[in-house]
């Protein structure tokens, strides 16, 4: 039945709908030839606001408006979207195949890490150079919802190093050291 999701286990259709050619005889009557239907299957997750480390955490929020794109095995574009207001975005009635999500940098952000946990359900998997996700096999009946892009923006600090004498003043010369990058943790040596 039509949206079951199901693809019968002796249908013989393909994917593009046809049967292989089928010749009868005269008055042949063929009865065994059917159509399995599959379920339109879903791609997505979120995009979100990191701290740097790639792992999605409690109170970083999703970013909104970010666009997504979907391409397909040679990398022409499917299908394109942007993230709602809590990060999330979904490609839907999908046929199985092979795809790729790209997201596309929105601008004063850098990509996280890639894969910084087991976890694929909160892990970044945006490529930091391309934006794009490896290769997805979607299968029939299957919703793939682990494909997440953490945006980091770059970090600024700045710190005055005096060398001012404590207890006369005698020198006031100072130094000012200006650090702009990746996120993360930083240490001074
Ligand atoms: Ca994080
Ligand atoms: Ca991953
Ligand atoms: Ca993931």
């Amino acid at each position: 039945m039509a949206g079951q999701g199901v693809l019968s286990q002796n249908s013989d259709i393909t994917f593009s709908g046809f049967t292989s050619i089928i010749n009868l005889e005269a008055n042949q009557v063929e009865f065994s030839i059917d159509g399995g239907f599959y379920t339109n299957d879903s791609i997505g997750n979120s995009v979100w606001i990191d701290d740097g480390d790639g792992i999605k955490e409690d109170g970083e929020p999703g970013s909104e408006d970010v666009v997504v794109e979907l391409l397909n095995g040679n990398f022409e574009v499917q299908a394109s979207t942007i993230s709602a207001a809590d990060g999330n975005y979904t490609f839907t009635n999908l046929p199985p195949g092979e795809y790729i999500v790209r997201f596309v940098l929105p601008t004063g952000y850098d990509f996280s890490p890639v894969n910084s946990t087991l976890d694929d359900t909160i892990d970044s998997d945006a490529d930091p150079e391309t934006g794009m996700t490896e290769s997805i096999f979607l299968l029939v009946g299957r919703d793939i919802m682990c494909f997440e892009a953490g945006l980091s923006a770059p970090c600024q600090y700045s710190v005055t190093i005096d060398f001012r004498d404590p207890f006369y003043g005698l020198d006031d010369r100072t130094i000012s050291v200006s650090i702009e990058g990746e996120s993360g943790h930083y240490n001074y040596l």
